[in-house]
Protein backbone atom coordinates (compact mmCIF):
# COMPACT_ATOMS: atom_id res chain seq x y z
CA UNK A 1 0.00 0.00 0.00
CA UNK A 2 1.39 3.44 -0.75
CA UNK A 3 0.56 6.23 2.01
CA UNK A 4 1.50 9.98 1.16
CA UNK A 5 3.48 12.01 3.76
CA UNK A 6 2.92 15.72 3.44
CA UNK A 7 5.39 17.78 6.00
CA UNK A 8 9.21 19.06 7.41
CA UNK A 9 12.44 17.48 7.12
CA UNK A 10 13.68 16.66 10.53
CA UNK A 11 17.71 15.91 10.08
CA UNK A 12 17.20 13.88 13.89
CA UNK A 13 14.79 11.70 12.47
CA UNK A 14 13.23 11.97 15.51
CA UNK A 15 9.87 13.63 13.70
CA UNK A 16 8.46 14.64 10.32
CA UNK A 17 8.87 13.32 7.36
CA UNK A 18 12.30 11.02 8.17
CA UNK A 19 10.20 9.09 11.40
CA UNK A 20 7.01 8.52 9.22
CA UNK A 21 9.47 6.33 6.53
CA UNK A 22 10.55 4.29 9.38
CA UNK A 23 7.19 3.29 10.46
CA UNK A 24 5.92 0.13 9.33
CA UNK A 25 8.14 -0.76 6.61
CA UNK A 26 7.78 -4.58 7.41
CA UNK A 27 3.75 -4.30 6.86
CA UNK A 28 4.85 -3.42 3.01
CA UNK A 29 3.91 0.32 3.09
CA UNK A 30 5.73 2.40 0.53
CA UNK A 31 5.87 6.02 2.13
CA UNK A 32 5.73 8.59 -0.71
CA UNK A 33 6.57 12.25 0.77
CA UNK A 34 6.15 15.91 -0.02
CA UNK A 35 8.27 17.84 1.48
CA UNK A 36 7.06 21.32 2.79
CA UNK A 37 9.89 23.23 4.76
CA UNK A 38 13.37 21.89 6.01
CA UNK A 39 13.95 22.42 9.53
CA UNK A 40 17.69 22.21 11.61
CA UNK A 41 17.07 20.92 15.03
CA UNK A 42 18.15 18.08 17.27
CA UNK A 43 17.48 16.39 20.58
CA UNK A 44 18.81 19.53 22.40
CA UNK A 45 17.19 22.31 20.50
CA UNK A 46 15.81 23.72 17.25
CA UNK A 47 17.39 25.90 14.69
CA UNK A 48 16.32 27.33 11.85
CA UNK A 49 13.03 26.69 9.21
CA UNK A 50 13.51 27.12 5.34
CA UNK A 51 9.87 26.53 3.88
CA UNK A 52 10.07 25.17 0.26
CA UNK A 53 9.11 27.18 -2.74
CA UNK A 54 5.91 26.75 -3.66
CA UNK A 55 7.25 26.14 -7.28
CA UNK A 56 8.60 22.95 -5.97
CA UNK A 57 5.90 22.36 -3.87
CA UNK A 58 3.63 22.02 -6.62
CA UNK A 59 6.11 19.94 -8.51
CA UNK A 60 6.56 17.60 -5.81
CA UNK A 61 2.46 17.08 -5.60
CA UNK A 62 1.82 17.04 -9.04
CA UNK A 63 4.05 14.33 -10.05
CA UNK A 64 3.18 12.09 -6.52
CA UNK A 65 -0.02 12.52 -7.50
CA UNK A 66 -0.17 11.73 -11.53
CA UNK A 67 1.85 8.70 -10.75
CA UNK A 68 0.87 6.53 -7.88
CA UNK A 69 -1.74 4.67 -6.30
CA UNK A 70 -2.49 6.59 -3.22
CA UNK A 71 -4.03 5.22 -0.03
CA UNK A 72 -4.55 7.65 2.40
CA UNK A 73 -2.30 11.05 2.75
CA UNK A 74 -1.06 12.48 5.92
CA UNK A 75 -0.62 16.56 6.90
CA UNK A 76 2.21 17.08 9.35
CA UNK A 77 3.94 20.38 9.65
CA UNK A 78 2.57 22.59 6.48
CA UNK A 79 4.03 25.89 8.04
CA UNK A 80 2.85 28.85 6.39
CA UNK A 81 -0.05 30.36 4.49
CA UNK A 82 0.83 29.73 0.87
CA UNK A 83 1.84 26.06 1.60
CA UNK A 84 -1.58 25.96 3.29
CA UNK A 85 -3.41 26.64 -0.09
CA UNK A 86 -1.26 25.12 -1.98
CA UNK A 87 -1.84 21.40 -0.55
CA UNK A 88 -5.68 22.92 0.30
CA UNK A 89 -5.85 23.28 -3.93
CA UNK A 90 -4.44 19.45 -4.84
CA UNK A 91 -6.24 17.62 -2.24
CA UNK A 92 -10.02 19.06 -1.63
CA UNK A 93 -11.33 16.78 -4.20
CA UNK A 94 -10.16 13.60 -2.44
CA UNK A 95 -11.63 10.91 -1.54
CA UNK A 96 -9.04 8.92 0.56
CA UNK A 97 -8.71 9.18 4.15
CA UNK A 98 -6.48 12.31 5.16
CA UNK A 99 -5.22 12.43 8.66
CA UNK A 100 -4.39 15.78 9.96
CA UNK A 101 -1.65 15.97 12.81
CA UNK A 102 -1.56 19.68 13.77
CA UNK A 103 1.88 20.38 14.05
CA UNK A 104 2.77 23.94 15.69
CA UNK A 105 5.24 23.38 18.25
CA UNK A 106 8.28 21.44 18.60
CA UNK A 107 8.81 19.46 21.83
CA UNK A 108 11.93 21.62 21.83
CA UNK A 109 10.30 24.91 21.73
CA UNK A 110 10.42 25.62 17.97
CA UNK A 111 7.53 27.36 15.56
CA UNK A 112 6.32 24.89 13.30
CA UNK A 113 3.41 26.69 12.11
CA UNK A 114 3.39 30.31 11.86
CA UNK A 115 1.07 32.68 14.14
CA UNK A 116 -0.23 34.26 11.23
CA UNK A 117 -1.16 30.93 9.14
CA UNK A 118 -3.63 29.58 12.31
CA UNK A 119 -6.63 31.44 10.26
CA UNK A 120 -5.80 29.98 7.06
CA UNK A 121 -5.19 26.35 8.67
CA UNK A 122 -8.75 26.26 10.25
CA UNK A 123 -10.17 27.32 7.25
CA UNK A 124 -8.52 24.98 4.94
CA UNK A 125 -6.74 22.58 6.35
CA UNK A 126 -8.93 21.23 9.47
CA UNK A 127 -11.68 20.81 6.30
CA UNK A 128 -9.69 18.16 4.59
CA UNK A 129 -9.29 15.83 7.92
CA UNK A 130 -10.70 12.33 7.77
CA UNK A 131 -9.80 12.14 11.44
CA UNK A 132 -7.51 15.31 13.19
CA UNK A 133 -5.30 14.26 16.09
CA UNK A 134 -4.24 17.35 18.38
CA UNK A 135 -3.23 17.18 21.37
CA UNK A 136 -4.41 18.96 24.56
CA UNK A 137 -2.63 21.95 23.73
CA UNK A 138 -2.56 22.17 19.47
CA UNK A 139 -6.92 21.87 20.45
CA UNK A 140 -6.25 24.98 22.86
CA UNK A 141 -4.94 26.89 19.91
CA UNK A 142 -7.33 25.54 17.06
CA UNK A 143 -10.51 26.17 19.01
CA UNK A 144 -9.45 29.17 21.06
CA UNK A 145 -11.06 27.30 24.02
CA UNK A 146 -9.20 26.60 27.07
CA UNK A 147 -9.73 22.51 28.33
CA UNK A 148 -10.71 22.47 31.91
CA UNK A 149 -8.28 19.49 33.40
CA UNK A 150 -10.96 17.70 35.07
CA UNK A 151 -13.56 17.76 32.27
CA UNK A 152 -13.60 15.90 29.21
CA UNK A 153 -13.22 18.43 25.95
CA UNK A 154 -16.37 18.12 24.36
CA UNK A 155 -16.61 21.31 23.71
CA UNK A 156 -13.48 21.64 21.94
CA UNK A 157 -13.23 18.79 19.64
CA UNK A 158 -16.99 20.20 18.65
CA UNK A 159 -15.47 23.47 17.65
CA UNK A 160 -13.06 21.47 15.98
CA UNK A 161 -15.45 19.42 14.24
CA UNK A 162 -17.62 22.51 13.23
CA UNK A 163 -14.55 23.93 11.21
CA UNK A 164 -14.94 20.95 8.82
CA UNK A 165 -12.75 17.65 10.17
CA UNK A 166 -14.95 14.80 10.45
CA UNK A 167 -13.77 12.81 12.91
CA UNK A 168 -11.69 14.43 16.09
CA UNK A 169 -9.12 12.81 18.66
CA UNK A 170 -7.82 15.00 21.53
CA UNK A 171 -4.98 12.95 22.36
CA UNK A 172 -3.59 13.02 26.08
CA UNK A 173 -5.84 14.14 28.75
CA UNK A 174 -4.73 13.58 32.11
CA UNK A 175 -7.91 11.76 34.09
CA UNK A 176 -6.41 9.26 36.64
CA UNK A 177 -2.84 8.84 38.45
CA UNK A 178 -1.28 7.11 35.80
CA UNK A 179 -3.38 6.71 32.84
CA UNK A 180 -3.96 8.92 29.64
CA UNK A 181 -6.69 9.14 27.58
CA UNK A 182 -8.29 10.49 24.49
CA UNK A 183 -11.40 12.14 23.57
CA UNK A 184 -13.22 11.26 20.27
CA UNK A 185 -15.66 12.95 18.74
CA UNK A 186 -17.45 11.07 15.68
CA UNK A 187 -19.99 12.38 13.40
CA UNK A 188 -22.61 11.09 16.20
CA UNK A 189 -21.18 9.68 19.42
CA UNK A 190 -18.10 10.71 21.30
CA UNK A 191 -16.20 8.29 23.32
CA UNK A 192 -12.80 8.18 25.69
CA UNK A 193 -9.85 5.58 24.68
CA UNK A 194 -7.88 5.22 27.83
CA UNK A 195 -4.31 3.62 28.58
CA UNK A 196 -1.62 3.72 30.78
CA UNK A 197 0.74 6.61 30.38
CA UNK A 198 4.25 6.31 30.32
CA UNK A 199 6.08 9.93 31.65
CA UNK A 200 9.03 10.19 28.90
CA UNK A 201 9.42 13.12 26.98
CA UNK A 202 10.14 12.43 23.78
CA UNK A 203 10.34 13.05 20.17
CA UNK A 204 8.48 12.07 17.83
CA UNK A 205 5.03 10.18 19.98
CA UNK A 206 2.56 12.56 17.86
CA UNK A 207 3.26 11.36 14.36
CA UNK A 208 3.70 8.38 14.99
CA UNK A 209 -0.35 8.29 16.73
CA UNK A 210 -1.05 9.96 13.32
CA UNK A 211 0.73 7.79 10.97
CA UNK A 212 -0.66 5.06 12.93
CA UNK A 213 -4.04 5.54 12.58
CA UNK A 214 -4.11 5.97 8.72
CA UNK A 215 -2.47 2.79 8.35
CA UNK A 216 -5.47 1.23 9.77
CA UNK A 217 -7.79 3.26 8.01
CA UNK A 218 -6.01 2.73 4.98
CA UNK A 219 -6.75 -0.90 5.60
CA UNK A 220 -10.36 0.09 6.17
CA UNK A 221 -10.57 -0.44 9.56
CA UNK A 222 -13.37 1.47 11.89
CA UNK A 223 -12.47 4.69 13.08
CA UNK A 224 -12.68 3.61 16.65
CA UNK A 225 -10.70 0.09 15.74
CA UNK A 226 -8.01 2.60 13.98
CA UNK A 227 -7.36 4.96 17.30
CA UNK A 228 -7.09 1.69 19.32
CA UNK A 229 -4.56 0.33 17.66
CA UNK A 230 -2.55 3.80 17.20
CA UNK A 231 -2.75 4.53 21.00
CA UNK A 232 -1.33 1.26 21.27
CA UNK A 233 0.98 1.85 18.57
CA UNK A 234 2.03 4.76 20.29
CA UNK A 235 2.83 3.72 23.43
CA UNK A 236 4.80 0.86 22.31
CA UNK A 237 7.21 3.71 20.68
CA UNK A 238 7.80 5.49 23.80
CA UNK A 239 8.22 2.57 26.02
CA UNK A 240 10.49 1.64 23.37
CA UNK A 241 12.05 4.77 23.13
CA UNK A 242 15.91 5.83 22.42
CA UNK A 243 18.42 7.87 23.68
CA UNK A 244 20.01 8.39 20.57
CA UNK A 245 21.70 12.47 21.14
CA UNK A 246 22.57 13.77 24.02
CA UNK A 247 18.51 15.61 24.27
CA UNK A 248 15.28 13.97 24.97
CA UNK A 249 15.14 10.58 23.71
CA UNK A 250 13.39 9.37 20.19
CA UNK A 251 10.75 7.19 19.67
CA UNK A 252 11.10 3.64 18.48
CA UNK A 253 9.30 1.28 16.20
CA UNK A 254 8.87 -2.12 17.22
CA UNK A 255 9.24 -3.57 14.17
CA UNK A 256 7.10 -6.04 14.66
CA UNK A 257 5.05 -7.89 12.09
CA UNK A 258 1.24 -6.68 12.83
CA UNK A 259 0.01 -9.42 10.65
CA UNK A 260 1.55 -11.51 13.41
CA UNK A 261 -0.03 -9.74 16.10
CA UNK A 262 -3.10 -9.96 14.51
CA UNK A 263 -3.34 -13.70 14.08
CA UNK A 264 -1.98 -14.80 17.46
CA UNK A 265 -4.24 -12.52 19.60
CA UNK A 266 -7.17 -13.89 17.57
CA UNK A 267 -5.89 -17.85 18.30
CA UNK A 268 -5.43 -16.99 21.48
CA UNK A 269 -9.04 -15.84 22.00
CA UNK A 270 -10.23 -18.88 19.66
CA UNK A 271 -8.91 -21.24 22.19
CA UNK A 272 -10.91 -19.27 24.73
CA UNK A 273 -14.03 -20.12 22.81
CA UNK A 274 -16.45 -22.25 25.42
CA UNK A 275 -16.57 -25.99 23.88
CA UNK A 276 -14.75 -25.01 20.76
CA UNK A 277 -13.02 -28.50 21.29
CA UNK A 278 -16.24 -29.54 19.67
CA UNK A 279 -14.95 -27.96 16.34
CA UNK A 280 -11.43 -29.54 15.83
CA UNK A 281 -11.40 -32.05 13.28
CA UNK A 282 -9.64 -35.15 12.99
CA UNK A 283 -7.09 -33.50 10.88
CA UNK A 284 -6.78 -30.07 13.67
CA UNK A 285 -7.35 -26.62 12.95
CA UNK A 286 -4.85 -24.40 11.22
CA UNK A 287 -6.03 -20.31 11.68
CA UNK A 288 -4.07 -18.23 8.73
CA UNK A 289 -3.89 -14.82 7.86
CA UNK A 290 -1.69 -12.76 5.19
CA UNK A 291 -0.51 -9.36 4.05
CA UNK A 292 -1.57 -8.01 0.81
CA UNK A 293 -1.85 -9.89 -2.51
CA UNK A 294 0.17 -13.28 -1.35
CA UNK A 295 1.71 -14.82 -4.24
CA UNK A 296 2.69 -18.23 -3.30
CA UNK A 297 1.44 -19.94 0.31
CA UNK A 298 4.85 -19.12 1.20
CA UNK A 299 4.03 -15.50 1.85
CA UNK A 300 0.75 -16.97 4.81
CA UNK A 301 1.13 -16.63 8.07
CA UNK A 302 -0.17 -20.16 9.87
CA UNK A 303 0.99 -22.27 12.65
CA UNK A 304 3.75 -24.69 12.18
CA UNK A 305 2.30 -26.94 14.07
CA UNK A 306 -1.61 -27.24 14.42
CA UNK A 307 -4.42 -25.58 16.72
CA UNK A 308 -4.96 -29.25 18.84
CA UNK A 309 -7.48 -30.81 21.01
CA UNK A 310 -5.88 -32.20 24.58
CA UNK A 311 -9.44 -33.48 26.18
CA UNK A 312 -11.96 -31.12 26.25
CA UNK A 313 -9.23 -27.99 26.03
CA UNK A 314 -7.39 -26.62 22.78
CA UNK A 315 -4.02 -25.96 22.25
CA UNK A 316 -1.68 -24.63 19.90
CA UNK A 317 0.67 -27.05 19.05
CA UNK A 318 3.91 -25.01 16.97
CA UNK A 319 4.49 -21.09 16.17
CA UNK A 320 3.10 -19.03 14.00
CA UNK A 321 5.37 -19.36 10.40
CA UNK A 322 5.41 -17.80 7.52
CA UNK A 323 4.39 -20.68 4.91
CA UNK A 324 3.17 -22.95 8.36
CA UNK A 325 0.27 -23.90 6.90
CA UNK A 326 -0.60 -25.77 3.96
CA UNK A 327 -4.16 -26.69 3.43
CA UNK A 328 -5.57 -23.53 4.87
CA UNK A 329 -3.30 -21.67 3.21
CA UNK A 330 -3.94 -23.01 -0.62
CA UNK A 331 -7.51 -22.52 0.17
CA UNK A 332 -7.24 -19.22 1.81
CA UNK A 333 -4.95 -18.20 -1.74
CA UNK A 334 -6.96 -19.63 -4.19
CA UNK A 335 -10.00 -17.49 -3.17
CA UNK A 336 -8.04 -14.47 -2.65
CA UNK A 337 -7.05 -14.71 -6.38
CA UNK A 338 -10.77 -13.76 -7.28
CA UNK A 339 -11.61 -11.83 -3.87
CA UNK A 340 -8.42 -9.90 -2.77
CA UNK A 341 -9.78 -8.97 0.15
CA UNK A 342 -10.15 -12.31 1.72
CA UNK A 343 -6.79 -12.64 3.76
CA UNK A 344 -7.45 -15.08 6.60
CA UNK A 345 -9.02 -18.35 6.98
CA UNK A 346 -9.36 -21.24 9.51
CA UNK A 347 -10.89 -24.95 8.74
CA UNK A 348 -13.38 -26.58 11.48
CA UNK A 349 -14.92 -29.72 12.06
CA UNK A 350 -17.97 -30.82 9.61
CA UNK A 351 -21.08 -31.65 11.46
CA UNK A 352 -24.77 -31.18 10.00
CA UNK A 353 -25.54 -28.90 13.23
CA UNK A 354 -22.86 -26.34 12.14
CA UNK A 355 -24.20 -26.34 8.55
CA UNK A 356 -27.41 -26.13 9.36
CA UNK A 357 -26.51 -22.73 11.30
CA UNK A 358 -24.36 -21.46 8.43
CA UNK A 359 -27.53 -21.67 6.43
CA UNK A 360 -29.84 -19.64 8.71
CA UNK A 361 -27.51 -17.06 8.93
CA UNK A 362 -27.45 -16.01 5.32
CA UNK A 363 -24.02 -16.82 4.71
CA UNK A 364 -22.36 -16.77 1.82
CA UNK A 365 -21.61 -20.31 1.83
CA UNK A 366 -20.84 -22.95 -1.31
CA UNK A 367 -19.53 -26.38 -1.56
CA UNK A 368 -17.02 -28.58 -3.69
CA UNK A 369 -17.83 -32.79 -3.73
CA UNK A 370 -14.22 -34.61 -3.81
CA UNK A 371 -16.36 -37.42 -5.85
CA UNK A 372 -16.04 -35.06 -8.61
CA UNK A 373 -12.31 -34.84 -8.68
CA UNK A 374 -10.23 -35.87 -11.50
CA UNK A 375 -7.51 -38.47 -11.42
CA UNK A 376 -4.92 -35.87 -12.79
CA UNK A 377 -5.95 -33.81 -9.93
CA UNK A 378 -5.60 -36.37 -7.34
CA UNK A 379 -2.37 -37.58 -8.45
CA UNK A 380 -0.50 -34.06 -8.77
CA UNK A 381 -2.50 -33.06 -4.77
CA UNK A 382 -3.76 -29.95 -6.14
CA UNK A 383 -7.21 -31.46 -4.29
CA UNK A 384 -7.51 -28.34 -2.48
CA UNK A 385 -6.84 -25.68 -5.33
CA UNK A 386 -9.43 -27.48 -7.58
CA UNK A 387 -11.83 -27.74 -5.40
CA UNK A 388 -11.94 -24.03 -4.00
CA UNK A 389 -11.93 -22.87 -7.42
CA UNK A 390 -14.88 -24.90 -8.56
CA UNK A 391 -16.68 -23.83 -4.93
CA UNK A 392 -16.09 -20.18 -6.11
CA UNK A 393 -16.35 -20.55 -10.07
CA UNK A 394 -19.99 -18.51 -10.10
CA UNK A 395 -19.80 -16.95 -6.89
CA UNK A 396 -20.43 -13.23 -7.23
CA UNK A 397 -19.42 -12.14 -3.83
CA UNK A 398 -16.38 -13.10 -1.31
CA UNK A 399 -17.51 -16.42 0.12
CA UNK A 400 -17.67 -16.56 4.21
CA UNK A 401 -17.29 -20.64 4.18
CA UNK A 402 -16.78 -23.26 1.87
CA UNK A 403 -17.45 -27.02 2.79
CA UNK A 404 -17.04 -30.52 1.60
CA UNK A 405 -18.66 -33.73 2.48
CA UNK A 406 -15.77 -36.05 2.24
CA UNK A 407 -14.83 -38.29 0.09
CA UNK A 408 -13.27 -42.26 0.68
CA UNK A 409 -11.02 -41.42 3.47
CA UNK A 410 -11.73 -38.05 3.65
CA UNK A 411 -12.64 -36.40 6.07
CA UNK A 412 -15.21 -34.21 5.50
CA UNK A 413 -14.30 -30.33 6.41
CA UNK A 414 -15.76 -26.59 6.49
CA UNK A 415 -13.47 -23.85 5.61
CA UNK A 416 -14.62 -20.02 7.20
CA UNK A 417 -13.06 -17.05 5.02
CA UNK A 418 -12.94 -13.33 6.41
CA UNK A 419 -10.69 -10.28 5.46
CA UNK A 420 -8.71 -10.43 8.98
CA UNK A 421 -8.82 -13.41 11.86
CA UNK A 422 -10.57 -10.75 14.13
CA UNK A 423 -13.70 -10.82 11.67
CA UNK A 424 -13.14 -14.67 11.32
CA UNK A 425 -13.60 -15.31 14.88
CA UNK A 426 -17.06 -12.81 14.74
CA UNK A 427 -18.84 -15.50 12.18
CA UNK A 428 -17.03 -18.67 14.45
CA UNK A 429 -18.73 -17.53 17.61
CA UNK A 430 -22.14 -17.24 15.58
CA UNK A 431 -21.80 -20.33 13.88
CA UNK A 432 -19.70 -22.44 16.64
CA UNK A 433 -20.00 -20.62 19.57
O1 LIG B 1 6.15 16.01 15.88
C1 LIG B 1 5.89 17.18 15.28
C2 LIG B 1 6.87 17.52 14.20
C3 LIG B 1 6.52 17.31 12.90
N1 LIG B 1 7.31 17.66 11.88
C4 LIG B 1 8.50 18.21 12.08
C5 LIG B 1 8.95 18.43 13.38
C6 LIG B 1 8.12 18.08 14.47
C7 LIG B 1 8.56 18.28 15.83
O2 LIG B 1 9.65 18.68 16.12
O3 LIG B 1 10.14 18.96 13.58
C8 LIG B 1 9.35 18.56 10.92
Amino acid sequence: MNLLSIGGSDPSSGAGIQSDLRTFSTDNVHWLTVITAITGQNTLKFGKVEPVSIDILKNQLQLVFSDFKIDGIKIGMVYNSQIIKTIYQQLKKSKIPIIVDPVIKSTTGGELLKKSAIKDYQKYIIPLATVITPNKYEAEILSKTKINAKTMPEKTAKKIQEMGAKNVSITGIQTKVNKISDFILEKNKKYVITGDKISKINHGSGGNYASAVLFSLAKNKSIKESLKFAKQYTYDSIKNAKKIGRGIVITDINEKDSTVTELSESIQKFTEIKNIYKNIPECQTNFVYSKEKPKSTKEILGISGRIVKAGKKVIVAGDLEYGGSKHVATAMLTVNKKFPQIQSAINIKYQNTTISKIKKLKLIVSRYDRNQEPKNVKNKGSSIEWGIKSAIKNLKESPDVIFHNGGFGKEPMIIVFGDTPKNILKKILKIAG
